[in-house]
């Protein structure tokens, strides 16, 4: 086994980057890129405060019980490894509901740091979910209950939008510039989504905040690329083998890729030379990724739940499922993509599918499957609408709808259960119990939720009509059927 090992850099840092969203994909992306900076550069202003809004307390308070250093794990394939030591964390801060009921344990310190003139980027990582914005539309969900409570009490903020409008008041209010905001989930326009929510939710304590948040804070757009699932087990005890005893270490891919819009105001890591690709344009590559990359995931995430397949190098093992991904690429998402000349979408396509068939990664389907009502109008239905617009027939699109609504029943083909993750779950489970036994009906409820699926895709005959086929064929024949009509198709 080749295993290569880069410790952390001896040198600590000043904090110039706060994070919200301390989960696995940070860990393994954004500090690693950091890290690297600080071995290389003599600038040691970019250090990170990472903090949690939800969930992980424990992580934020191991990290600090470890001093802040943790390991990452990079796997080409099981046979080889870079094992990174990460150091460049400096802060892990946790403002979420704690297991008292309170929320806010680590605000006032969080909102202090947000208001340090010496951060100059704040980065996201809070899942789609975490902006509140309608999937389908983009627009912020006022109604949403945290959302209410935050403009209610926006001094004390639970979102990340409210969040970052708290901490641009204070800013604006003490006369210090504001920091960029760097979005790094995986949503279309995602800088642009980002501004929205925050000057949305802006606007409702204060027009003139808001104005001056949509005229001097830059949201620079990203296409952010490694995948990184969540921990096992099993990956722990790879490590311990390895030598790495370390509750909050992570484990990726070899592979990773940051595109970011080169918009920073108040300036940035000189972080080029760490492979971070600045463009003026990042959304021909963000648009690429989610079509190409996460439309395949979610094509096999609810495909292969449903018949019990565990993880994505499983799933692409089968033939008939790899077959179905590269059909789905070069047919029905590669032509709905606008890229630069050069770009070769095949080539993209091949080595997407070798990242999948990564022996060493254990990524979830399940995982995937989570928060489907926000992850699918980007994935897979805004390009679909614009090519059912032309004419084209979308078998392969149509058949992961099929299965999206099969799955949001909680039960696979063979009857066995499982939860279903997704903010809108609740909906679902009620169009089950009425539509159970009524395949067209069924559809017909899931494609009129107009807040994820545009209603212009909704209305086009020949789409409903091939979901409705597709559901019938995959609830009567199971996987291999369908899958095997669809190459009589
Ligand atoms: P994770 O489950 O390890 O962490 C999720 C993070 O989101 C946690 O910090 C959690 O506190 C936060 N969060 C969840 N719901 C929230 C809410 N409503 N408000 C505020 N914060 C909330 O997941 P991971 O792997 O870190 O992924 C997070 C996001 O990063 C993904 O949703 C995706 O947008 C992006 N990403 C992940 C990749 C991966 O392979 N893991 C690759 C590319 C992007
Ligand atoms: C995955 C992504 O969880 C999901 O929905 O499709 O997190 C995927 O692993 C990353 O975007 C890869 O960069």
């Amino acid at each position: 086994m080749s295993i290569t090992r880069y410790p952390a850099a001896p040198r600590r840092g000043a904090i110039g980057i706060v994070h919200l969203g301390l989960g696995a994909f940070h860990r393994a992306h954004q500090a690693v890129y950091l890290e690297r900076y600080r071995q290389r550069s003599s600038d040691d202003t970019w250090g990170i405060c990472s903090a949690n809004l939800r969930g992980n307390v424990v992580l934020v308070d191991g990290l600090a019980a470890a001093g802040h250093r943790y390991h990452v794990a990079e796997y080409a394939d099981s046979q080889t490894v870079a094992l990174r030591e990460i150091g460049v964390i400096e802060e892990a801060l946790f403002s979420g509901r704690g297991a008292d009921g309170h929320w806010g344990r680590d605000l006032a310190p969080l909102l202090a740091r947000m208001a340090d003139p010496g951060v100059r980027i704040v980065t996201l990582t809070v899942t789609e979910k975490g902006y509140f914005l309608n999937p389908a539309s983009g627009e912020l969900l006022a109604d949403d209950p945290m959302i209410a409570a935050d403009i209610a009490a926006p001094t004390t903020p639970r979102t990340a939008p409210g969040i970052l409008a708290e901490a641009l008041a204070r800013r604006r209010e003490l006369g210090i510039a504001p920091f960029t905001v760097l979005c790094c989930d995986n949503m279309p326009d995602n800088g642009g989504r980002t501004r929205h929510a925050v000057v949305k939710l802006a606007a409702c304590r204060d027009v003139e905040l808001a104005a001056w948040i949509e005229r001097e804070v830059a949201f620079p757009c990203s296409m952010v690329d490694r995948i990184v699932p969540a921990m096992t087990a099993e990956d722990h005890v790879r490590l311990v083998e390895l030598g790495i005893e370390d509750p909050n270490a992570v484990v990726g891919e070899a592979f990773s890729q940051w595109v970011v819009e080169d918009d920073f105001p108040q300036g940035r890591p000189g972080w080029e030379a760490d492979g971070v690709e600045m463009v003026e344009d990042v959304v021909p590559f963000e648009t690429m990724k989610l079509r190409m990359l996460n439309g395949s995931h979610s094509l096999l995430a609810y495909l292969g739940a449903l018949e019990g397949i565990e993880t994505v190098f499983d799933a692409v093992s089968r033939e008939d499922l790899s077959a179905l991904l590269r059909r789905y690429m070069l047919e029905e998402a590669a032509p709905t993509l606008a890229m630069p000349a050069g770009t070769d979408l095949v080539a993209y396509g091949d080595s997407l599918l070798a990242r999948f068939a990564n022996d060493s990664l254990r990524h979830r389907l399940q995982q995937i499957a989570m928060d489907g009502s926000q992850k699918l109008p980007q994935r897979w239905l805004q390009g679909a609408l614009a090519r059912i617009e032309v004419g084209e027939a979308l078998p392969c699109t149509a058949l992961g709808v099929a299965a999206w609504v099969r799955y949001t029943a909680g039960q696979d083909l063979h009857g066995a259960q499982y939860p279903v993750d997704d903010p809108l779950a609740a909906r679902f489970a009620d169009l089950h119990a009425r539509h159970a036994d009524d395949a067209e009906a069924l559809v017909d409820a899931f494609l009129a939720m107009d807040d994820v699926i545009p209603p212009a895709l909704a209305r086009q005959p020949s789409f409903v009509t091939a979901v409705v086929d597709a559901y019938r064929i995959l609830t009567r024949e199971g996987l291999a059927g369908a899958l095997s009509a669809l190459v009589r198709d």
